[in-house]
């Protein structure tokens, strides 16, 4: 029986390996062309997709510091110094949307403790300011503003409170929570809740021990899209600066290990969470306004280096432009970032891509759905993608003539993971490929600047990606003046 047995069993064996290792072969190089890429590593929620379309919005430090001149206030601040003479939220709106910003994230309440809106938890607020008797309420108006205009509202909120009597105590942390479900429940939708890492001592000169877990499923049940920056439970991490430098290497995702602080610029390829990078920089020194810095707005060279260090960098870009004592941002600042904007503006016009021909190495299952096209298209749901065992590939531009470009712009499509480790920038010149650079990763948004270059034929290698390369978009730019 034995003898009989291990001939027939082993050749049904062998049959079925031909069968499993046929078939294996077949799924591994193409995939059928109707086959979407699956997905790789950590992905970001439909909300972190949104929150990364935005790139660029306005941080407003403003409160008792804007009428005393001080970065952090003592909590020991009269009330009454808080006294806007014009406050106007429109007109911070109308400079946000002018300047091509999608949203405002107010400090409704910086370390001194004052609120700027009439909370029942604390006596420091707006109630027990002169301005408009007591009556009025900055985020309210700031809500009304931004729904105005189209763009959305963050909060700020500071869980240091150098006012609170309460701070130090574990009493506190319900103070902070219901302070926070007011904020978040009667001021309309709030896409991000920044929780400041700053931590001092309270007025019993004890730390806080945060409780952390409580104010995240609070801020996620009055406001369930909401996106929290910074804390163990963080959807956004902090880029490890204050000067708007995104890192050139820069994965989306991370291991939240909040406290300890590794890789915040570069993210952890392969991390298992995913957290994208948000750059905080104020445009004038200090975060609170000062009229002895009205003649230090940032230059419009400096504004672009942190433009293209942060949203060129796979990083969004939270610049802050502090209102003054009328409760109005200063021409000077509403000035430099109507510059900046016609600067993007022009840069960004006209799509050299879209007059070349693009060829590409390889398709995924040679399908129209993933042709090189998509890349040009404006859609971000479309996307160019190669065959699953294709982890390199070149995408090459031909204009028949001579083009002058000098910014050179590429989008993963992130709904399916960061996947590109590695790729290089070359121009046709003189009978052979020359290298205009070799950079690391890509994630929603890369953009590179380099010095003008003439030439007919421009080369993007993909040299290392993670899973099959997944490209949403390509732009071809000649900036102004370089
Ligand atoms: C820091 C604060 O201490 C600064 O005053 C400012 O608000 C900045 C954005 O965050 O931690």
């Amino acid at each position: 029986m034995k003898n009989h047995f291990c001939p027939y069993f082993l050749s049904i064996v062998c049959f079925l390996s031909f069968v499993w290792v046929a078939c294996g072969d077949s799924d591994d190089t193409s995939s059928s062309p109707g086959d979407a890429p699956a997905p790789y590593g950590a992905l970001p929620s439909p909300q972190q997709v949104e929150w990364q379309k935005m790139e660029y919005y306005m941080f407003v430090h403003f409160g008792p510091n804007t009428f005393t001149e001080s970065e952090w206030g003592t909590g020991l601040e009269d009330p009454n110094v808080f006294n806007p003479t014009n406050l106007d939220c429109r007109q911070w709106a109308r400079t946000a949307k002018a300047a091509g910003m999608k949203a405002i994230i107010l400090t409704v309440k910086h370390h001194d403790g004052f609120c700027l809106w009439p909370t029942r938890w604390a006596d420091h607020s707006v109630k027990k300011s002169q301005w408009k008797n007591g009556e009025g309420d900055v985020l309210r108006e700031l809500s009304e503003a931004c729904r105005e205009y189209g763009l959305k509202m963050g909060i700020y909120m500071s869980p240091w409170d150098r006012n609170n009597s309460s701070y130090g105590t574990d009493y506190y942390n319900r103070v902070y929570a219901n302070s926070l479900a007011e904020v978040l429940s009667r001021y309309g939708s709030v896409f991000e809740i920044w929780f400041d890492g700053a931590n001092g001592e309270g007025p019993n000169g004890k730390e806080q021990a945060y409780d952390w877990a409580l104010f995240t499923s609070l801020a996620k049940r009055n406001q369930p899209d909401i996106l929290c920056f910074w804390s163990p439970y963080m959807d956004l991490r902090w880029v490890g600066n204050e000067k708007g430098q995104g890192s050139e290497t820069n994965w989306a995702t991370y291991n939240a290990e909040y406290g300890t602080t590794p890789a915040l610029g570069t993210g952890i390829e392969d991390g298992k969470i995913w957290i994208p990078a948000e750059a905080d920089v104020s445009i004038r020194p200090g975060w609170f306004h000062r009229p002895a810095t009205d003649n230090q707005v940032k230059s419009i060279e400096t504004l672009l280096d942190i433009y293209y260090h942060s949203v060129g960098r796979n990083t969004n870009l939270l610049l802050n432009v502090p209102p003054d004592k009328r409760g109005m941002i200063h021409p000077n600042d509403s000035t430099r970032l109507m510059e900046l904007r016609k600067i993007l503006d022009e840069t960004f016009k006209v799509n050299l891509a879209q007059s070349a021909t693009i060829t590409t190495s390889n398709t995924r299952g040679n399908s129209s759905k993933y042709k090189a096209q998509n890349l040009l298209d404006e859609d971000y749901d479309t996307y160019w993608a190669t065959d699953d065992r294709q982890l390199s590939a070149s995408i090459e531009i031909d204009w028949n003539k001579p083009q002058s470009f000098n910014r050179l712009m590429l989008q993963e499509y992130i709904p399916l993971g960061q996947r590109v480790k590695s790729f290089s920038v070359e121009y046709w010149k003189d009978g052979q490929w020359q290298l205009i650079d070799n950079q690391t990763t890509i994630g929603y948004k890369r953009i590179l600047c380099f010095p003008a270059v003439s030439a007919q034929k421009l080369r993007i290698t993909i040299k290392e990606a993670l899973a099959c390369p997944v490209i949403s978009s390509l732009g071809i730019y000649k900036a102004p003046g370089d």
